[in-house]
């Protein structure tokens, strides 16, 4: 069966990752903890509980709390099950599936019965999870020296792993598809987000991060997170960043529709092309920061093309006026985390890390990209007025044709987000194959 060995070759690349961790950091094994449940101030709800990434990049099929995988090199990994006597709450399944052949399996019923329930002798140990699933006997330290080479080797993906990210890209085409419909049919924010997680199959503690569904004006705040229930007077414009999990491993798509042709129109066929140049840069041993200048250069051109400045792109650029217009990075590392680990370092020690261009504070990426890292490319224009009022008070307002931008302020803006896989060759846009199965 072609799933069962991806999954084992996943583990067995975790195991090597895990061994030279141990090595560098001078550790003999190391306990990974699922993570424990967290409650909301003076209540007895708890908050959604999503595993530590560290434990699903070797258990991705286990999703419950308070569970600890151990690992010694050498030995086939012990998984501690908590699978808690209990009958308010439906409780973790009977240990099933192919990855129970790869893990000996050890029932727990209390919490606090974890480190008990350790047998084997795990030497000098290295403890990694969140500071709330400590229980006696094993507190977790989280050595940096580990971390940072689990880190940097998680930017390079398994064949498991890329078959659970395009998987997680055909959930997110086929909803934003329904989403789309939903706008065109003229409903509220509200009701494209009900339509959106319909579609997916996912609820919102589900999906990888909150849905960004935005009419309008709504289109100029980078991560707005309200959906607002009532129906707008009109339908200008949609930008819907929305992802979908698989197994843990998230999608993260950006689509922006026009109601009509005209300059908005124009605007997200022109941040269409630019888009699709970047992400024709993701190849193997290109500087993810070069695209990330390489997409203001570009937006600048287009910014021009289409009358919204009245200076040259380099001007543009380095004026920084390009920012006002561009003001977050190009894109990131994607898998287990929307925004992955790792994204700054130079090497697997952590002790190199590479800095951002000057300017670019928002950048999450400034490594070399290799064959099976997957990132996204987002470049976007947007009238913020907060941003333009800056640069209206500023020594450079005289690069703006500010008729343009009042023309555009009631569309908000434009983002065009894939995932892509760099490889050898071209680029494997996740996101548009996804899109071209589910039309
Ligand atoms: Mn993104």
């Amino acid at each position: 069966m072609e799933g069962s060995s991806l999954y084992a070759e996943h583990l067995k690349e975790q195991q090597r990752r895990a061994d030279r961790a141990l090595e560098l950091g001078g550790y003999d094994s190391l306990l990974i903890a699922s993570g424990s449940l967290r409650y909301h101030f003076l209540d007895d709800n708890p908050f959604a509980f999503k595993p530590s990434p560290l434990f699903r990049s070797w258990l991705p099929q286990v999703t419950s709390s308070d569970c600890w995988i151990a690992y010694r090199p050498g030995q086939a990994p012990t998984l501690i099950y908590h699978q808690p006597a209990d009958y308010w709450h439906q409780t973790p399944q009977d240990p099933q599936g192919e990855w129970t052949d790869h893990f000996q399996v050890v029932v727990s019923r209390r919490r606090e019965d974890a480190a008990k329930l350790l047998s084997d002798n795990l030497g000098r140990c290295a403890i990694l999870g969140p500071e709330i699933a400590a229980v006696e006997g094993l507190h977790p330290d989280n050595p940096e020296a580990v971390l940072s080479v689990l880190h940097y080797h998680r930017a390079k993906k398994t064949g498991f792993e890329l078959e659970q990210m395009r998987g997680a890209n055909r959930l997110a085409a086929r909803a934003h598809r329904a989403a789309e419909a939903a706008f065109r049919a003229g409903e509220s924010e509200w009701g494209i987000h009900l339509r959106y997680m319909a579609a997916a199959g996912q609820g919102e503690t589900e999906l990888p991060y909150g849905n960004i569904i935005a009419l309008n004006e709504h289109a100029a705040v980078l991560h707005y997170q309200v959906q607002d229930r009532a129906v707008p007077p009109a339908h200008r414009s949609f930008l819907i960043d929305a992802g979908a999990d698989q197994l843990g491993y998230a999608a993260d798509i950006t689509r922006s529709y026009a109601s009509e042709d005209g300059p908005y129109a124009e605007l997200i066929s022109a941040v269409e092309e630019v888009e699709l140049a970047l992400v024709a840069m993701a190849t193997a041993d290109q500087d993810y920061a070069q695209i990330h200048l390489a997409a203001h250069q570009l937006l600048a051109e287009k910014l021009r093309e289409l009358e919204i400045i009245q200076i040259d792109a380099e001007e543009a650029v380095a004026s920084g006026v390009s920012r006002t217009f561009f003001p977050h990075g190009v894109g990131h590392l994607i898998g287990l985390q929307v925004h992955d680990v790792g994204g700054f370092q130079g090497d697997e020690s952590g002790k190199q890390p590479i800095a951002k261009p000057d300017g670019h504070p928002y950048l999450r990426l400034t490594r070399r990209l290799q064959p099976d890292y997957v990132v996204t490319i987002e470049p976007g224009v947007y009238f913020i007025p907060m941003l333009l009022d800056e640069l209206r008070a500023g020594p450079h307002a005289g690069a703006v044709n500010w008729e343009r931008v009042e023309s555009l302020l009631p569309y908000g803006g434009v983002r065009i987000e894939d995932d892509v896989r760099v490889t050898d060759a071209a680029p494997e846009n996740l996101s548009r194959n996804a899109f071209a199965e589910v039309v």
